[in-house]
C-alpha cells in the first residue's frame, strides 16, 4: 500500500441483489450481496470548495456498482471483487486506492454462519520505466513501446523523457543505442506489469539472443513506488539502474526527486555522481 496518508469516502452494506456463484441454483435464483467500499482520495479541495465536481459521488458510485453486480455474475466472489475495485479505479480519476468488501451472507454453505467476505485492497501504484532500442527504426519502436504500455488495462504512461542517442554500455560492439524512460500509473503489480512488458517486446520482434545484445525494444522496470523486492526473475528497482547513464540521464528529467529506496538518493543525486560532479 502507499505510504501517503489519504482521506477516506466510506460506503456501507450497500445491498444488491445478483447472481455470483458456482452452483447452478446461485447462478438461477440470486441471492444478495452487501458491498461495503473505502475510497481513498484527498477531500481538502471539496472540503474548502463545497463542490460536488470536486470530490467523487457516492451516490453515482453506488448505483454504478449496483448496476455492474447484477449485469456481471462471477463465480467467485474474490472475481467479483477483483472487478469491481478495478472498474472503480478506471472509472473516477480522483481515486488513489479502494478496499471493497463483498459480503454474501446467504452463501449456501449448510451450516450456520453470518456471512462470508472477501475483502480487498487495489491502489494505483507509479512505475519508472526504462526503454532501450538499438536495432532498425529505434524511434519507431520506442513509440511503439510507449503506445502499447498505455493501452494496457490499468496502464497510464503519465510522463515520457526525450529520447537520447547513448553509446553501448556492457562492452559488446554494436550500434548506439536510443533510451528513455517514462512514468507509468498502474494498478498491475510487478509480475503482472513485466509479463506484459515481454509481450510487448516480442511484439517488436525482439529476440534474446546475446545478452546486453541488439535489440528492437528492450523495456525494463527501474523503480515500483518505493518497493525493494529481489527475486529470480525480478529486481526492483533494477539492480543496475545507478550505474547506468543512459538510465539516469532520461529519468531525472521526468522524476529528478524521486528516491532510491535502497541508495537513499534522489536520481539527480545519481545521476550527477555517475556523472563525476559533486552535487549537494
Ligand atoms: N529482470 C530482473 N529484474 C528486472 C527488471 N527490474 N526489469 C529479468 C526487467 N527485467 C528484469 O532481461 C533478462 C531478465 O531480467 C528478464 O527476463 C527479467 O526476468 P532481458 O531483457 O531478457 O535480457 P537483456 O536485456 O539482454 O539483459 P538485461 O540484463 O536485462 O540487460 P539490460 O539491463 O536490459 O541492459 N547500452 C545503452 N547505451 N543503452 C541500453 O539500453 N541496454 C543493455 C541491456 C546493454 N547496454 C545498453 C543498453
Ligand atoms: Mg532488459
Amino acid at each position: 500500500m502507499n505510504t501517503v496518508c489519504y482521506d477516506e469516502i466510506r460506503v456501507e452494506n450497500l445491498e444488491v441483489f445478483a447472481n455470483h456463484g458456482v452452483f447452478p441454483e446461485e447462478t438461477a435464483l440470486g441471492q444478495k450481496f452487501l458491498i461495503s467500499l473505502i475510497m481513498y482520495t484527498d477531500t481538502r479541495r471539496a472540503g474548502k470548495t463545497d463542490e460536488l465536481q470536486n470530490s467523487i459521488h457516492y451516490g453515482e458510485v453506488s448505483a454504478f456498482l449496483t448496476a455492474y453486480t447484477k449485469e456481471h455474475p462471477r463465480k467467485l466472489i474474490e472475481a467479483a471483487a477483483e472487478e469491481l475495485a478495478e472498474e472503480l479505479l478506471l472509472r473516477y480519476p480522483l481515486l488513489e486506492g479502494v478496499t471493497l468488501e463483498l459480503k454474501k451472507p446467504w452463501a449456501p454453505v449448510g451450516i450456520p454462519l453470518e456471512t462470508v467476505s472477501v475483502k480487498i485492497t487495489r491502489f494505483w501504484h507509479k512505475a519508472y520505466l526504462g526503454l532501450g532500442s538499438n536495432l532498425g527504426d529505434k524511434k519507431g519502436y520506442l513509440d511503439q513501446g510507449t503506445r502499447a504500455l498505455d493501452s494496457i488495462r490499468g496502464c497510464r504512461v503519465e510522463k515520457v523523457s526525450s529520447y537520447l542517442e547513448t553509446a553501448p554500455y556492457g562492452g559488446v560492439e554494436q550500434d548506439d543505442f536510443l533510451n528513455a524512460c517514462l512514468l507509468l500509473k498502474t494498478f498491475l503489480s510487478p509480475r503482472e506489469l513485466l509479463d506484459r512488458m515481454h509481450e510487448i517486446e516480442q511484439e517488436a520482434h525482439r529476440e534474446r539472443r546475446i545478452r546486453w545484445g541488439p535489440r528492437t525494444l528492450d523495456l525494463d522496470i527501474l523503480m515500483y513506488d518505493d518497493l525493494v523486492m529481489d527475486s529470480d526473475d525480478l529486481t526492483i528497482p533494477h539492480a543496475e539502474m545507478h550505474l547506468r547513464d543512459f538510465v539516469l540521464r532520461p529519468l531525472a528529467e521526468i522524476a529528478p526527486n524521486k528516491f532510491h529506496p535502497i541508495l537513499r538518493k534522489t536520481v539527480s543525486q545519481l545521476a550527477a555522481e555517475l556523472a563525476g560532479v559533486d552535487e549537494k
